[in-house]
């Protein structure tokens, strides 16, 4: 591939930081992370060398899906602070280099908001076409399945209009109604607010989630978790998008990230061909998900390298012609890279965490990369169902009390697989609570922060925060790793990674060796090379047809 037939945007070159607000810094001693905490840690932000920041929900919410559940789109949670520390916080990135990008989460609101506190009076209520209702004169609604209600189901009662309306997640979270003009409206009008402020773009929540399909009619055969699929392909969702595109996106120099859940290969070009004029980039599921059954029940996939690689490497090249990717292991719904993909034991979790990011920045596609891997945090496994915060957690374990099921089979997937497993505060020294806060934390902080944290890494130039720091500035100088043809080998090896990224007259060889164990790697000798760009060891042993390589070991090398 050549640059020069590259289109070239920022958006594509930039490695994307996400800060979970609510578990980054508190600094008014209420236990919970705030705007003016993420102020006092710009200077660090900075130093990782990062590019984007993404910032969950930050606007006010009563807070039961954490700033989900939007109440006003155009105030901030009283936690957080106020606007004042936005525009602070907005200024001090940008004098930085760093852009901003706020999350837009328009498939739903929040109970406590204007629109609904209207909505549910009566049918004759002008805001009562701003949500989805199911009339009760018409009997039982078709299945709707819901990520967060008690009893599964996406329906609701409402006393006073007779209907049920529709939440495809917490009772909390009603769906808005897309169909009507009037809301599409209200919220492309509320975006323009946010980019006037000067915001770099939105990462849009479920935004695939939008378009309702008409008279909402029974999905044949189709039950529980499987209807996230079928809701990801409601009729009207590219019209919208490209109405969004028109009204509102094209109109700024920003960048656009759908989450996608039901997004695949077969409809993926749809989403972010550049002629589509819709978004720039989707992140989907389909690797984080492997492994994991409903309710987010571990199963023996979870380790199969073999899938994971297909899984990546079809979605590097099916950009080949159109389209841009992204590459992710975690964020805040997803649990610890290093738990999840990695081994954080105290023998392999720093290599294992610096293997990990490597292939983040390698790979094809915009990284986002999640807070606190930098420094290899790990899994909280809460013991007990009452350390959990997470609505999701709790709502499926009560779900399976109340059918009799296995409670603690739940517990102990849930520790490996839990949300609230990468909620927990950020571990910035050895002082109580991590230095996260000075009162009592939100969300437990992991025991084990007096070791792994950021102040103890600081000045260790071997440390994964290092590592990282050394991979966002290698990636910069080396524009193959973005615009580069992608080219995998080994493919079925169930322990080695081994990828190239060519670009111009430059080709990189990216080796990572996931497993515990040292590694023989075959490859032909136009692979073979020692000219060692990074490394998470100190060496590299070279033969005349093969690779040695140690526990998780992971280097990018320069072929002649
Ligand atoms: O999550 C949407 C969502 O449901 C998936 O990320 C889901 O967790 C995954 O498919 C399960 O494997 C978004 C937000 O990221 C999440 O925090 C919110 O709770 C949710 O939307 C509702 O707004
Ligand atoms: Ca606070």
């Amino acid at each position: 591939m050549l640059l020069s037939n590259m289109n070239r945007e920022w958006w594509k070159e930039a490695v994307v930081y996400q800060i979970y607000p609510r578990s980054f810094q508190d600094s008014n001693g209420d236990g919970i992370g705030d705007l003016r905490g993420i102020i006092n840690r710009l200077d660090y932000i900075e130093s990782l060398g990062i590019d984007v920041v993404w910032l969950n929900p930050i606007y006010k919410s009563p807070n039961h899906d954490n700033g989900y559940d939007i109440s006003d789109y155009r105030d901030i949670m009283s936690e957080f602070g106020d606007m004042a520390d936005f525009d602070e916080l907005l200024k001090g990135m940008h004098e930085r280099g760093i852009k901003v990008v706020m999350d837009l989460v328009v498939n739903h609101c929040s109970s406590e908001h204007y629109w609904f506190q209207q909505a549910i009076q009566s049918r004759d209520n002008p805001y009562y076409d701003y949500f989805h209702w199911w009339p009760a004169e018409n009997g039982t609604p078709p299945e709707r399945w819901s990520f967060f209600a008690p009893d599964a189901s996406a329906w609701r009662f409402n006393e006073a209009t007779n209907s049920y309306y529709l939440h495809y997640f917490a009772v909390e979270q009603p769906d808005l109604n897309w169909e009507n003009p009037k809301v599409r409206a209200e919220i492309y009008d509320m975006m323009h607010f946010w980019f006037k402020k000067g915001i770099d773009g939105f990462r849009m929540d479920v935004i695939t989630f939008i378009s309702k399909h008409d008279g909402y009619p029974v999905f044949e055969g189709v039950h529980g978790e499987a209807m996230i699929d079928v809701y990801a392909q409601g009729p009207r969702l590219h019209e919208y998008l490209h109405e969004m595109n028109r009204e509102v996106l094209q109109h700024y120099d920003i960048m656009t990230v759908a989450e996608g859940p039901g997004t695949h290969i077969n409809n993926i070009h749809d989403l972010v061909d550049e002629t589509r004029q819709e978004l720039n980039m989707n992140y989907h599921f389909e690797h984080v998900e492997l492994g994991l059954n409903a309710r987010k029940m571990v199963n023996s996939d979870h380790r199969d390298l073999v899938k994971y690689k297909k899984i990546l490497c079809d979605w590097a090249v099916e950009f080949d012609h159109a389209g841009w990717g992204t590459t992710w292991h975690t964020n805040h719904d997803f649990p610890r890279q290093v738990s999840w993909f990695g081994d954080d034991s105290d023998e392999h979790r720093e290599a294992s965490s610096k293997l990990l990011s490597t292939m983040l920045l390698t790979m094809r596609g915009t990284p986002y990369y999640y807070m606190g891997d930098e420094i290899g945090m790990t899994n909280a496994r809460f013991e007990s169902i009452e350390d959990y915060n997470d609505l999701m957690t709790i709502n499926w374990y009560k779900l399976t009390e109340q059918e009799g099921g296995d409670t603690q089979a739940l517990l102990d997937s849930h520790k490996l697989s839990g949300r609230d497993n990468a909620r927990t505060p950020i571990q910035w020294d050895s002082s109580t609570n991590a230095g996260f806060t000075q009162g009592k934390p939100w969300l437990k902080v992991t025991p084990n922060y007096p070791t792994i944290n950021v102040a103890n890494q600081e000045n260790d130039p071997k440390s994964p925060l290092n590592y990282f720091r050394s991979l966002t500035a290698l990636r910069k100088n080396h524009l193959s790793l973005i615009y580069g043809a992608f080219k995998v080998y080994l493919l079925e090896d169930p322990n080695i990674f081994s990828y190239t990224r060519t670009l111009d007259d430059e080709t990189l060889l990216i080796l990572l060796n996931y497993s515990s164990d040292n590694q023989t790697v075959c490859l032909d000798s136009e692979l073979l090379s020692s000219d060692v760009k990074l490394n998470n060891y100190d060496d590299l042993v070279v033969a005349s047809d093969h690779y040695q390589l140690k526990p998780w070991q992971a280097v990018i090398i320069k072929l002649a």
